[in-house]
This record gives structure tokens, C-alpha cells and sequence, in this order.
């Protein structure tokens, strides 16, 4: 942490290239603007001035980024390596800003150029490179690795197109394309000379190594790919730290043929282009179903080849002996997309650099280790062999003989206990043989973690049981966290500033400090403040609802808001249920003593996910109608808010009363939102699932609105035979809701619409929605006349922001570095 002393310094640079003064902003801005641009302030247009802006900064970075370097080089520093297929970011240019500590004085030296900082905030094309929960973990990871000192880099995919925008038509989901390159990117580095070379396809010979005196295998490719680095940096808070994020494109090693253009076959001369860039081309929008698509297995191998060929190239660097890889080095799946780094860390060690099985076995298992993201079973990767065979034959061969030595290891330790081996095979046998990414990655690793307890704890129970009875030692809980530098300092700065007057700032790099907030929860004036922070924060949202989707809503009504990728195990259906019964209460009774209430949604649904594409037309329908009945005289009003990204999230964490956190017990792993909810003071509803426990453990159960059954309890009616329709007839209430939906009421009359919908809850209903709707009713109305309490509610709600503490990544990555990467900061002087 740069004390008082370090920044006064700096604040006193007055070098146009450093300097964190106001003046020196001012003329670096300008300097960029006329230099960088070619263009003075008369005739700038806001995203010349974003642009000048964003340079200023990167400045500020490229220098703490060239001492960051120098002294890993100097100290030969252990690091780790995040290896993730998703990183979900989110606009730079403020965090960077927040980090350098300087938001104030870039406000003011805009002011004083009239330019407004919010306004040129609004021009950043987001980095949308991730999904949901996994990919947006990996960035807060990223954030608090630099905070926190620790050398890292975080190894991933530059697709040229991110996440899809979402624009809503007639209620349903329009996919947009991401173009977020467009206007360039001034965040990234492009490192021509850091290129290699990726192979795929072909096949695989032995040859007698007589140098060796040893037979070893050749992998004849039949095409290749070039992998080009493109660097981000990634500047801790309050430190000179900024780390690398290095992300890969796929290029061709000749982007032009020119002997096909000779012979007129002009497409022939430019198809290795087209077809080796598109391997990073786009993101796979799907974040639970996967694909198993042959373009996502080439992404998946491609990153992580240039990502081991980079870190064995700054590891040679050093003159070690390559036995000595993982002393070096601890490296993180992010949960088994990256997975094939197994595999191909032991093709580079054995056939590129000569080491021998063992050796190679020692170096990659005490390299890896394996974070799993969930437990649904669609959204566990298994490969058919077939296409490992064609894209990837070397790798084959190294699996096979993987798992033929693990499981004469696997059957030494289970002699004696009766489970079924073939379980543990990486090999699924059958019609058609898989891979299973999950049991590859258990073997490879020195240790596995689920992200929250109950997660961790299904895992060993359930999904990968065998394996936990056999090597218990390798599994651990490590509870995903957040950053608060991106989700309370820069998207509530009116809360944080609140809270500084109240504690001082050290909560920003020490969360559990907010536990001082405490002792205030019921100091009447401090509530008012706090009410008066939250309300500021509605309203803003408000103007932007208004602004998006035209709806007007009441700041003064309770905000209770679902945003979160849309699927079935997170229910918002559950959510529409509560709704459309508190419409048919008020039909019926219009007098009916109604909470006022703004029900926002907020989510992406996978493209080829047609149920979750189907619960936003019905969200948007049912606001249709509610919305415009007089009846229910804006009591109630429902918003579907478009596009929800990190942009989009920031505006919207802070505006909450109530965080909807209703999935089925079991399937949400841990969940972020609802820490980011949380930690800016809404309330939570919720059931006993992933990190909702921890929460509700922290807070207090008198200060979480808890409902619905729990795991276990759901284990024993679904294996008693679960009747949805039962539900459905007992309860007149969720019968009324249900005839509602199929009576075309919300379709303008037509009863197939939402018929898939109402069929799947009245049969299967595998997310248990009907049984627990009336828990959920039930708690809902307590969750009204709690509302109406507001004092006790503020006491509830400051009381939540002071017990989350233990929501900080910083928590989380501190226990991955003591627990998993032993890993020491290395502070960074400039
Ligand atoms: C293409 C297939 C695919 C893509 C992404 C399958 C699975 C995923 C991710 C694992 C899904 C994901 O984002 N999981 C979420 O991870 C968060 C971070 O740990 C958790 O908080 C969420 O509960 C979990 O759903």
C-alpha cells in the first residue's frame, strides 16, 4: 500500500508521462489528444478525449508495469498462472483510475478542460470476454492478485468478439454482435516478436533418438497456427503492482498465398487466413450447456499451448534445470476448459525438451491445480475420442498412458473398498468413448477446490466422490470472493465515501474493517445518510431504466431486483410467480395492502437456450401487462433491463433493496451477485444454496430472508417421486398463477406461447419450483412489512455491508496462496 508519503510524491511528478497532479493531467491529456489523436479541444469528439484520457492512464501503468517486470526478473519470483477461457473485465478505464487513487484529480482536470469524466466513461467499449459468474471471478481474481502484490499472469483467449449484446424485440432476446475492437483498443499491448506456433491434426511417429539413445514420438501436424500475445495490464489498488493479463489471437503463419493468387484461386490464397483466425474469432456464449463443438476444443488447445510454450520460455530464461518447472510455477484451471495443459505440458516436456515420463509426471502434477465451477452434469466437458484423435493424436496417446498409470495407482489404493473403477477412468468407455475433462483434470492436479461450502462439499459427496475417497488430502473449499474496488469504491462512490467519513479507507484492501460499521446500524442520523446514499443510487437507476427501456418507476418503491445470466436452476420463473400472484391479489382486491414494489430483471440467455429464451419473453410480457394496468395503479411494475454486463452491473448492485438469490438448493455453486449485492447494502432473499449460506452465516439469520427447501430434503422427495402437479392442485394461489400464464392472458390470447414453460413445471419441474413456491410467497411477505419498517430495514442493511468481510477476493486469493500456491507478494518499488 503506498502510504500518504509515496503518493504525496507522486503527486508532486510533474513529468507529463507519470505525474498523478491535476496540471500534469491536464497537459498529458492534451499532449495525447494533439499527438495521439492530431486533434486540439475545439475539434475533439468525446471519443478523442476518451482516447487521450485512456493513454494518460496507460502511461501511468506502462511505467509501474516495466518495474513490475524488472523486479519479478530481479527476484526470480514463484508465480502463478490463471488459466481461463473467460475473462469478464469490464471498462478499464475507471478501474484504472480508482486503483491509481486518482479519481479525484482526473475529475477536476477534465472539469477544467470541460469535458465530464462520466460522460467519457460511457465511450469504453467493454471487454466482454466472458459468460457470467466464472469469467467475471477470474477478473476479480486478477485484481486482487495485483493488490495484493502477488506475481501472476493470467492466460487466456483474445476473441475478436466477446459476449453477445442483448436487445430486446417484442419481448424477446435479439443477439448483437460484440464488436468491441472497432474503435481499437488502447488497453492492450500487441507483442509482434511473442509469437508461437500451434499444431493440429496430422499424425504422430517414433524415431530412435540415438543423442538420447532413447525412442521418442513426432508429431507430423497437418496445419499450423501462429498464437500472438496481446498484453493487458492489470494495476493493483494503491500499489506500483501491475500484472499481466496476456491473451492469445490466432493468426496464420502466411496471411496471404501468394502462389494460389498466381493460379487465380484467389479464396485458396486467403483460406489459411480466414480459417486459422477464426479460431479465436468469438466467445461461445453458452455458460452451462456445452457446446462440444470441434471450434471450441481448437480454442481450448490453442491458449493453452502458447500459454505453457510462454511460461517454459520465461522459465528457460532463467537457466534451471526444466525438473524444477513447478517450483517456479502454479498454475490454475479455471474449471476444465483449459484442462488439455496436462497433456501438452507433458508432449512440450517429454518430445520438445527430452524429459522422461516421470520427470515430466513430478514437474505437471505439481504444477496444476483444478478449480470446479459447478455440478451440473450438461455443463461437465467430456470430448469424444474421435475428435481428440483427429484434431490432437499426441495428446491422445498421453492420456491413454495417463490413465493406464492412474488406474494401477487407482486400483493399489481402493484395494479392499468395492467401488466402481470405471468411474475414474478419464476414458468413458462406450458406444461412442469420451474424455472427461473433469477426472483429466483431478489426475493432473495437485489439488482441486469447489468455490463454496456446500459446493465443495457436494463434490466430494457426489460428482467426484470416488475420487475424494481415495485422495481426500487433494480437495479443499476456497469460497469465491469479490473485488470492492470495481463493486463498492468506483460503481457506489457516494457509499464509499460515506463509509470512509465514518472508518478511514483501509476497508478497501482489508474488508473485514467494515465490521467497524457495526456499531452505527441503528445511529439514527448515520441511517439517514445511508438512506440518502441508497436513494441517490435508486434514482440514478431510474433515469437509466427510463432511458433504455422507457418504463417509469418509483424510487421510493422497494427495488427488487434478479440480474444474473437466465436459467432454469436460478428460477427466475419463481420470481414471475411471486409476481403474477401479488397482480391476481390486487385484480381481486385492489385495495389489497400492497408493498410497493419495481421488480428489475436483468440477464443474457445462452442463444440456443430456448426455455431461459423463453422466460425473458415471459418476463417482458407479464411487465407488458402489469405495467400498463391502471388496476394495479404502479403498485407493482416489472423491468426487463437490456444488456446486463459489468457496465450495466455497476449502475445496478448499488440501486438494490432486495437481491433475489432463489436457485434450487444444489445447483448454484456459490454465486457472486449476491456478495456484490450484499456488500452495497440490499437485502437478501434466498434459499440454502452456494455462497448464500455464507452469507446468511456472516450476516446473521435474523438479517437473511431465507426460504425454500434444502438439498437434502429435495433429494428425499425427488427419490419419493416428486408430483409437481400435486402442488399445483392444493395451492389455489400458484393454480391462479399458473391458469394465468396458460390462458394466453400475458399473450395476447395465445396459449401456446409460454405452453413449453407451464408443461415442463406441471410435470418434471426439476427445479422444484412449485414446491417451493409457497415457502417463497411466504417469505416475500415478510420481506413487504419488513420493507415498510425502513429504520429497522437500514439497521439490517448496514449491518450487512458490515458483516461481509469475508466477501473480498482478497480473502479468497489470500487462501489459495497459503493453501494451494504457496506464494509470497512481492512489493513492487517504481
Ligand atoms: C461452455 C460451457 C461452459 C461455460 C462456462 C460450462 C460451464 C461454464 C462455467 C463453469 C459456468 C459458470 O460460470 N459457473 C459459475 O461460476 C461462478 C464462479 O465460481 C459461480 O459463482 C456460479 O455459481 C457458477 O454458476
Amino acid at each position: 500500500m503506498n502510504d500518504n508519503h509515496t503518493r504525496k510524491k507522486q503527486q508532486s511528478d510533474s513529468h507529463s508521462r507519470t505525474g498523478l497532479g491535476v496540471d500534469v493531467l491536464k497537459r498529458a491529456i492534451i499532449d495525447h489528444l494533439f499527438y495521439e489523436q492530431g486533434r486540439y479541444p475545439d475539434v475533439a469528439t468525446i471519443n478523442d478525449w476518451y482516447l487521450a484520457v485512456a493513454h494518460t492512464v496507460r502511461d501511468r501503468l506502462v511505467r509501474r508495469w516495466i518495474s513490475t517486470a524488472q523486479t519479478y526478473k530481479r527476484e526470480g519470483s514463484r508465480t502463478v498462472c490463471y488459466l481461463s477461457a473467460e475473462y469478464l473485465l469490464g471498462p478499464h478505464l475507471c478501474n484504472n483510475i480508482t486503483n491509481l487513487g486518482i479519481r479525484d484529480e482526473m475529475t477536476q482536470a477534465l472539469q477544467e478542460l470541460n469535458q465530464d469524466l462520466d460522460q467519457l466513461l460511457e465511450q469504453e467499449q467493454e471487454p466482454g470476454l466472458g459468460n457470467g459468474g466464472l469469467g467475471r471471478l477470474a477478473a476479480c481474481y486478477m485484481d486482487s492478485l495485483a493488490s495484493m502484490q502477488i506475481p501472476a499472469i493470467g492466460y487466456g483467449i483474445r476473441y475478436e468478439f466477446g459476449i453477445f449484446d442483448q436487445e430486446i424485440r417484442d419481448g424477446w432476446q435479439v443477439e448483437k454482435t460484440d464488436n468491441w475492437l472497432r474503435h481499437g483498443n488502447p488497453w492492450e499491448l500487441r507483442r509482434h516478436k511473442l509469437t508461437f506456433d500451434v499444431r493440429f491434426g496430422g499424425y504422430t511417429e517414433q524415431f530412435m533418438d540415438d543423442v538420447e539413445n532413447r525412442f521418442r514420438v513426432r508429431w507430423v501436424p497437418d496445419r499450423i497456427v501462429n498464437g500472438i500475445a496481446y498484453d493487458t495490464p492489470i494495476l493493483g489498488y494503491g500499489v506500483n503492482t501491475v500484472n499481466l493479463l496476456r491473451l492469445w489471437k490466432a493468426e496464420a503463419p502466411e496471411s496471404f498465398d501468394f502462389q494460389a493468387f498466381n493460379l487465380g484461386d484467389y479464396y485458396a490464397a486467403v483460406d489459411k487466413k480466414v480459417v486459422s483466425e477464426n479460431i479465436t474469432k468469438i466467445l461461445y456464449p453458452n455458460d452451462e450447456p456445452i457446446a462440444g463443438k470441434q471450434l471450441r476444443l481448437q480454442q481450448q488447445y490453442f491458449f493453452v499451448s502458447c500459454s505453457l510454450q510462454d511460461m517454459l520460455r520465461l522459465f528457460l530464461q532463467q537457466g534451471e534445470g526444466l525438473d524444477k518447472f513447478h517450483v517456479k510455477f502454479a498454475a490454475q484451471l479455471n474449471d476444465t476448459h483449459p484442462a488439455l495443459a496436462i497433456p501438452e505440458l507433458m508432449r512440450l516436456l517429454i518430445d520438445e525438451h527430452c524429459l522422461d515420463w516421470d520427470t515430466a509426471w513430478v514437474v505437471t502434477r505439481n504444477t496444476f491445480a483444478y478449480t470446479n465451477h459447478t455440478l451440473l452434469p450438461e455443463a461437465l466437458e467430456r470430448w469424444p475420442l474421435s475428435l481428440l484423435e483427429e484434431m490432437l493424436p499426441r495428446h491422445l496417446q498421453i492420456i491413454y498412458e495417463i490413465n493406464d498409470r492412474f488406474m494401477d495407482e487407482a486400483r493399489r489404493r481402493m484395494y479392499g473398498i468395492d467401488m466402481q473403477i470405471s468411474r475414474l477412468s478419464i476414458i468413458e468407455e462406450g458406444e461412442q468413448k469420451h474424455v472427461r475433462m473433469a477426472n483429466l483434470a483431478f489426475v493432473g492436479s495437485f489439488a482441486v477446490n469447489g468455490v463454496a461450502k456446500l459446493h465443495t462439499e457436494l463434490l466430494k459427496q457426489d460428482v467426484m466422490q470416488d475420487f475424494y475417497r481415495l485422495w481426500p488430502e487433494r480437495f479443499s473449499n476456497k469460497p469465491n470472493g469479490v473485488t470492492p474496488r470495481r463493486f463498492v469504491l468506483l460503481s457506489n462512490p457516494g457509499l464509499a465515501r460515506l463509509i470512509r467519513d465514518q472508518i478511514g479507507c483501509e476497508w478497501t484492501t482489508n474488508l473485514d474493517q467494515l465490521k467497524q460499521l457495526g456499531g452505527l446500524a441503528s445511529d439514527t442520523q448515520f441511517q439517514t445518510l445511508w438512506q440518502q446514499e441508497k436513494r441517490a443510487s435508486k434514482i440514478a437507476l431510474a433515469d437509466l431504466i427510463k432511458q433504455r427501456t422507457g418504463e417509469v418507476i418509483n424510487p421510493d418503491s422497494l427495488f427488487d431486483i434478479q440480474a444474473k445470466r437466465i436459467h432454469e436452476y436460478k428460477r427466475q420463473h419463481l420470481n414471475l410467480l411471486h409476481i403474477i400472484t401479488l397482480y391476481n391479489r390486487l385484480k381481486h382486491n385492489p385495495d389489497a395492502d400492497i408493498t410497493p414494489r419495481t421488480f428489475v430483471f436483468a440477464g443474457k440467455a445462452a442463444p440456443g437456450y430456448k426455455m431461459a429464451k423463453l422466460i425473458i419473453k415471459l418476463i417482458n410480457s407479464v411487465a407488458y401487462m402489469i405495467n400498463r394496468d391502471s388496476d394495479v395503479n404502479d403498485l407493482i411494475k416489472v423491468v426487463f433491463f437490456p444488456n446486463f454486463n459489468v457496465k450495466n452491473a455497476q449502475k445496478i448492485y448499488p440501486a438494490a433493496d432486495l437481491s433475489e438469490q432463489i436457485s434450487t438448493a444444489g445447483k448454484e455453486a456459490s454465486g457472486t451477485g449476491n456478495m456484490k449485492f450484499s456488500l452495497n447494502g440490499a437485502l437478501t432473499i434466498g434459499t440454502l444454496d452456494g455462497a448464500n449460506i455464507e452469507i446468511r452465516e456472516e450476516v446473521g439469520a435474523e438479517n437473511f430472508f431465507l426460504f425454500g427447501l434444502i438439498c437434502k430434503e429435495i433429494y428425499r422427495i425427488q427419490a419419493e417421486g416428486y408430483r409437481p402437479w400435486d402442488y399445483y392442485q392444493d395451492n389455489l394461489e400458484l393454480k391462479d398463477s399458473i391458469d394465468l400464464i396458460s390462458s394466453g392472458f400475458f399473450s395476447h390470447g395465445d396459449t401456446q406461447l409460454f405452453k413449453p414453460l407451464v408443461d415442463t413445471l406441471m410435470t418434471t419441474d426439476p427445479y422444484m419450483l412449485m414446491a417451493d413456491y409457497q415457502s417463497y410467497l411466504d417469505c416475500q411477505q415478510t420481506v413487504s412489512q419488513a420493507f415498510r419498517r425502513i429504520d429497522e430495514w437500514t439497521r439490517i442493511s448496514i449491518l450487512n455491508v458490515a458483516r461481509m468481510g469475508r466477501s473480498s477476493s482478497d480473502r479468497a486469493i489470500g487462501e489459495y496462496c497459503n493453501e494451494i500456491w504457496k506464494v509470497k507478494p512481492v512489493p513492487v518499488e517504481l
